[in-house]
Parts: C-alpha cells; sequence; structure tokens
C-alpha cells in the first residue's frame, strides 16, 4: 500500500490527513520517544469520527448526551489529543498538544486521562478500555430504557470504542466483548484498529484468530474496511453504517498500516519509539511538507476543522430544547433525571437502620452486607446492583428486582438494575468503571464476588481508585472462614494489595453494625471505591461496637481504659479477640481494639491514634487471619497466616491454623511473660522487634 495513493478522498481530507501524520512525527521527535505509528496509521479513522461522525460540542466537552469515546488503545493518545485540538477543545491548543512528553507535562499524558476534556476514561492497561466503553454503552441504555419518552430520545449518544490487537489479546477485552453481544448493546461501537502489529511486531507470532468470525459468533454485527489508512471514504461509510445497525454492537475492523510512510511502516519499531529526524523529514517529504518545517499545520487544514464547533453547538442547543421540554412535559422524571446528573443520592440517610434494629443473632457480615442492599437498590435508579455470578451468596440481591437484559431475551429489560456479569470478575470491575465514568455519580455501580476473586479484578478496582471512580465492592467469604473450599479459596496476601492502594476505602467490618459504618462510609465518599471484605461465618452483634468509630478507621471496641495488652483485629477477628481479653483479663488489664479501615486510621490525628493503640505504654498484639504484612507499624507481634489454608470446616480451620481463643491466649500471654520479665516490668520492644506468634503452628 502506497502512502501516495489517496484515491478516495478529497483533496481537504487528504491535507488533514496528512498534517496529523506530520505532527504525531514531529510530536514523538521533539523529546524522542512516545509512539507515532498508530496516530499516523489510524489518523484516517481519527477523522472520520471527529470531523464526520461523532456527536460532540467542544464548547461544553461534558454536554450530557454527547457520543462517548474510548480509546482503549492508550498508548495511541497523541491521535486523541491532535483529534480534541482540531475538534475545537479550548484547552487542548497546539502548545498543550506539544506538552506530550516533555519535562513540563500537562494535558498531553503519556496515556489518556480522565481528568482532560474531551477523555472519558483514563487508558493505557490494555483490554480494560473496551470493558469501560461497554459499561458505558450499558449506562446509555439503562438511562435511555428509563427516561427516554415517545418523542423524546433523551439518551440516544453512541459509544465509540478504538481498540488495536493488544486490547482483542487480552482476556478482559475479551469478556467484555462476550458481554457486550449478550446484552445486544447496539449503541456500542468497537473499531479495531487492525495493523496486525505490536510491540515485538507482526501479531503473526502470538495471535492468529479471526477476529472478525469470532465477533460475530459472539453476537456481533461485523463489518470489514481493507484499506483503512488510505480509503477515509470506506471507514466512514463503515462507521456510519455501524452507527445505523440495530439489535447488536457493531465490530468494525478496519485494516490499516502502523507509521504509514516511515521507513519501517508496518513494524514494531514505529509503535513505541520515534522515527529519527531524518525519517521524519522523509515522511513529510513524501506527504508534500516542508521536510524542515516543524509543528506545521496550513490554515486550509483549520478551515476545514471549523465546522465542528457550529455543528457541536446546534446538536446541544437542539437537546437543549428537547431537554426544556421534556422537564415541562415530564416533571418527575425530569426531577429524579436532574438530581442524578448532579451526582446526588438524596435521603439514602433516613433509610439506615440504627444499632438497636440490627439482628442480635450471630450473622455473617455478608447478610448483614445485605440489609442495606435490600434498603437501597430498590429506591435508587443509580444503584447498578450486580455478580459474577454469585448474587445470592454475596447478598446483592432484592425482591422485585428486574435484571439489566436484552429485552430479546425475555430475561429482563434495559432499564433492570441488577447486573449477571457472568464468571467475569475483571471485566465486572472494568464495565463498573465504565458506569461510573458516564457522568460521575449518575451510577454506583454494586459488584460482588468472593474476595479470593477480587484478586481477579484488582487491575480494574486500581484504574477506578485512579480515576475516582466510585464503586462499593462487596467482597464475601473473606478468609479460612470461607472453609471447605479450601487454599485456592482463601484469601491470604490480598488485603495487603488492597490496603496498599491509594484512592479506595477497603473496609473489614467486625459485625453488623460495623457494616452499617462501611456503608455510610462508602456513600459519604463521593469521590473513592470502597471495597468491603465480608464474613461468611456468622458473628455476634458486639456490644461495643461503633459505626461512628468505622469512620474513624479505627476504635476501642472492648475492655480496659489502661491496658497493659492492647489487642488489634479486624473482621470476623474481632469477636474473636474479644474472647482472648476475656481470658487473659484476670491476670492482665486488656483492651481490644477494631480497625476496620487502616488507612483511615492512618489518617486520624496523633493523638486519637495514640489514645487508641496505648504502644508506649501497652504491648500490641495483632490478630487477623491473613497475612502479617504490615501490622509491624501497628503492632509488636502478631498473630496471622503463613500457609495458604485447607480445606475443613471453617471451625476446624482456625483451630487448626491457631486461631482458637485459648491457643491464642496461650500464645498471647507467653509473649507478655516474655517481655514482663522477672521483674514483673513491661519492657516494651523496639522497631524491627515484631514477632510471628503463629509462625510454625501449621506445617501447611
Ligand atoms: C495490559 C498491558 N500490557 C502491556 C502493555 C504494554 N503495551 C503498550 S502498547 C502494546 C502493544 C499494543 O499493540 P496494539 O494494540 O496492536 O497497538 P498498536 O501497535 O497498533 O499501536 C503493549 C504490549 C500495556 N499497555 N497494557
Amino acid at each position: 500500500m502506497s502512502i501516495t495513493k489517496f484515491l478516495q478522498m478529497s483533496e481537504e481530507d487528504r491535507r488533514a490527513i496528512h498534517t496529523i501524520r506530520c505532527l504525531a512525527a514531529d510530536l514523538c521527535q521533539q523529546f524522542k520517544g512516545g509512539h507515532p505509528g498508530t496516530a499516523m496509521g489510524a489518523a484516517s479513522i481519527g477523522v472520520a469520527l471527529w470531523r464526520y461522525l461523532m456527536k460532540y460540542n467542544p464548547a461544553n466537552p461534558d454536554w450530557f448526551a454527547r457520543d462517548r469515546f474510548v480509546l482503549s488503545a492508550g498508548h495511541a493518545c497523541l491521535l486523541q489529543y491532535m483529534m480534541l485540538h482540531f475538534a475545537g477543545y479550548e484547552e487542548w491548543s497546539l502548545d498543550e498538544v506539544k506538552k506530550y512528553h516533555a519535562p513540563n507535562y500537562g494535558k498531553a499524558a503519556g496515556h489518556p486521562e480522565i481528568e482532560y476534556p474531551g477523555i472519558e476514561v483514563t487508558t493505557g492497561p490494555l483490554g480494560q478500555g473496551i470493558a469501560n466503553a461497554v459499561g458505558l454503552a450499558m449506562a446509555g441504555k439503562n438511562l435511555g430504557a428509563t427516561y427516554n419518552r415517545e418523542g423524546f430520545p433523551l439518551v440516544d449518544g453512541k459509544v465509540w470504542c478504538f481498540t488495536g490487537d493488544g486490547c482483542l489479546q487480552e482476556g478482559v477485552g475479551q469478556e467484555a466483548i462476550s458481554m457486550a453481544g449478550h446484552w445486544g448493546l447496539d449503541n456500542l461501537i468497537l473499531i479495531y484498529d487492525n495493523n496486525s502489529v505490536t510491540v515485538d511486531g507482526s501479531i503473526a507470532n502470538c495471535f492468529t484468530d479471526d477476529s472478525s468470525a469470532k465477533l460475530k459468533a459472539t453476537g456481533w454485527h461485523v463489518i470489514d474496511v481493507e484499506n483503512g489508512s488510505d480509503d477515509l471514504t470506506a471507514v466512514v461509510k463503515a462507521l456510519e453504517t455501524a452507527k445505523n445497525l440495530k439489535g447488536k454492537p457493531t465490530f468494525v475492523n478496519i485494516r490499516t498500516v502502523i507509521g504509514i510512510g516511515a521507513a519501517n511502516q508496518g513494524k514494531g519499531k514505529v509503535h513505541g519509539q520515534a522515527l529519527g529526524d531524518a525519517d521524519v523529514a522523509n515522511v513529510k517529504r513524501q506527504l508534500g511538507f516542508d521536510a524542515d518545517a516543524k509543528f506545521v499545520v496550513p490554515s486550509s487544514v483549520y478551515d476545514y476543522w471549523t465546522e465542528t464547533k457550529t455543528r457541536g453547538a446546534a446538536v446541544e442547543a437542539e437537546w437543549n430544547a428537547l431537554w426544556t421540554k421534556y422537564q415541562a412535559t415530564y416533571p418527575k422524571e425530569a426531577t429524579e433525571l436532574r438530581s442524578r446528573m448532579a451526582g446526588k443520592l438524596e435521603g439514602w440517610q433516613e433509610l439506615v437502620p440504627p444499632k438497636s434494629a440490627l439482628p442480635t443473632a450471630p450473622q455473617p457480615t455478608r447478610k448483614s452486607s445485605g440489609i442495606m442492599v435490600e434498603a437501597l437498590a430498590p429506591k435508587y435508579n443509580s444503584f447498578m446492583v450486580g455478580s459474577a455470578d454469585l448474587l445470592e451468596s454475596t447478598f446483592v440481591s432484592w425482591p422485585g428486582m428486574t435484571e439489566f437484559q436484552n429485552p430479546e431475551s425475555g430475561l429482563g429489560d434495559y432499564s433492570g438494575r441488577q447486573i449477571r456479569y457472568g464468571i467475569r470478575e475483571f471485566a465486572m470491575v472494568a464495565v463498573g468503571n465504565g458506569l461510573a465514568a458516564y457522568q460521575k455519580g449518575m451510577f454506583l455501580p454494586v459488584m460482588s464476588t468472593f474476595f479470593m476473586f477480587w484478586l481477579y479484578a484488582a487491575p480494574a478496582v486500581r484504574m477506578a481508585a485512579l480515576q475516582n471512580l466510585r464503586f462499593i465492592g462487596i467482597a464475601t467469604h473473606d478468609s479460612i472462614g470461607i472453609g471447605e473450599d479450601g487454599p485456592t479459596h482463601q484469601p491470604i496476601a490480598l488485603a495487603t494489595f488492597y490496603r496498599a492502594l491509594p484512592g479506595i476505602n477497603f473496609v473489614r467490618p467486625a459485625d453488623a453494625e460495623e457494616v452499617i459504618g462501611a456503608w455510610q462510609l462508602a456513600l459519604n465518599d463521593e469521590v473513592e471505591p470502597s471495597l468491603f471484605a465480608l464474613s461468611r461465618q456468622p458473628v455476634p452483634l458486639l456490644e461495643g461496637s461503633s459505626r461512628d468509630g468505622v469512620a474513624r478507621g479505627g476504635y476501642v471496641v472492648y475492655g480496659s481504659a489502661n491496658p497493659q495488652l492492647t489487642l488489634l483485629a479486624t473482621g470476623a477477628e474481632v469477636s474473636r479477640a474479644i474472647d482472648v481479653a476475656k481470658l487473659l483479663e484476670s491476670r492482665l488489664a486488656v483492651r481490644v481494639v477494631s480497625l476496620p479501615v487502616l488507612a483511615l486510621f492512618d489518617r486520624q490525628p496523633a493523638e486519637y491514634r495514640r489514645s487508641v493503640i496505648p504502644a508506649s505504654t501497652s504491648l500490641v498484639v495483632a490478630i487477623e487471619a491473613w497475612a502479617s504484612f504490615g501490622w509491624a507499624r501497628y503492632a509488636h507481634a502478631g498473630c496471622h497466616m503463613h500457609t495458604f489454608g485447607v480445606s475443613a470446616p471453617q471451625d476446624v480451620l482456625f483451630e487448626h491454623f491457631g486461631f482458637s481463643p485459648s491457643n491464642l491466649a496461650d500464645k498471647i500471654g507467653s509473649y507478655v511473660d516474655k517481655w514482663r520479665g522477672d521483674s514483673g516490668k513491661l519492657v516494651l520492644p523496639g522497631v524491627g522487634e515484631f514477632e510471628e506468634l503463629l509462625e510454625g503452628y501449621a506445617q501447611h
């Protein structure tokens, strides 16, 4: 394919595309880094979308009814930045775009970031963008089904997602594709920039799927374009067709040439390296540009793009008129939608039961969490509540719910808010991120699976935390307390990651009261996602438990005002720690501290933390049936897991691993004796002397 053979375009189109290619070469060459190849090869796709097809208003990037674009191949962000510049987004001046890879970094980050105008989600970890796009498309479908009325297509935007070969190789991309096909999301268009090249070169060495056939078999419409880098007309036509197809999402498989025009066009080398001065000049010469002039944008190219601004203003004005009429015609729906547009969740506080109304008989914290799901989910259309095939055991269902399903299936409809994600944990959370990103605060995704399988979802949780995308994650069966399912299902080290992750509320509540505290914390925090680790096994409602204590991250739940020994615990181990305290208190003053949210406790004033954990006057021992990593920060010693767990009933397992109250009292008692010495005066261990009290107790 020769780059001089642009037979299918007008002169203006060709010049616009050439300009993008030369700019991409210059932008990477200036700091000798970045990803030029795809921006060059897929320039025609960019022009087709922003110049011809997408509905947006550059003067109001957050216009509610816009189409949404997701660059799943986030490394190709230069293309998006240039498009936003040409389309007329004020904040995307050419100078701003030039900050790509610059030391004075700005909006033109190495991968697109959600906080900047025209960028719907942060992308870069390949595959997740496809799932985000599925979430955005679900959001559009759900809103349309809930608020659109005859003659009022209030929500009818499309979601355009750009994928390369990489995102299609990633499991999460395939999980999401499968979901979209199942749901028949016909507002979703997945554009495959099929250049058949990744970092290491041709995909012939690792990826030989027939993607078009595969997507067809997954329930998608498929359109093929053969000569995408050259044939703008064909690209526009294919995307136009895709936009109008009904009943299924559409996959547009467009063959392009990566780095078209460069010496190494079609090769891995142009994917992620600057071309070099000589080759940049060579590209420009071929495209009829001055080989020595940099960052050249002919004025005719800016003229070519002026239309996007007038068109954008007109479509928004038209929609505003529709919205005005809608508000007059459907005041109730409009009021609710307005409140959701503002990200409000009004009146939930009144629906929260007081401690006196909570069940006093022991019950699993996963079940206590269900109290809040049942109280809130039926009332708020913003709640999109689902599970990766564990709806009942994670208590995220409610009587009378409607499933989010393709109406054709007879299983539900698009207004449904109970979501069956199937056994696709990673995509579940990445899709949830798309829901949350549609318009922050408009949706509150609640998603569930066993805690162990939040490991599968971890990369998407990280992206939620990075972007301030709020969700509530329900992570049940959170320890060896899962019992007979055995070590494959018993999380030991996972909490360490979630505790270290910034921007998330990771909560392990001790009882029903703390579960309420966890929900309150999550709902009061309008910014960060939350993840609750919940027990499979029953725990009693503790006399000293407190939702306000959860709001401080940790608090004294039981025991002495002047302890010689302070026990720290979380979740189901808190009641166990209280049992241990009771066994020891005939000879020691003991206190028990519940620490449901370590990161939040860390942010409390030092005096408060000292008053809760008096580490300079008391020995401090942590009890938690997870790995000990991190506890040396709070305690002098700890009782933790050192192996992967075993298959047996949960009460047998707690015995086996040394967590019976009598064994814990034994071990901790001996530890205290050691530090009390013969004189009886307590000597406190120093930094670095953390002791593992259960290491070696269980051999496997
Ligand atoms: C999950 C993940 N793994 C690895 C990478 C590193 N990486 C960035 S781009 C890329 C290759 C992508 O190939 P493709 O999607 O075909 O993009 P193109 O070469 O067409 O630009 C890789 C491996 C990444 N960004 N995300």
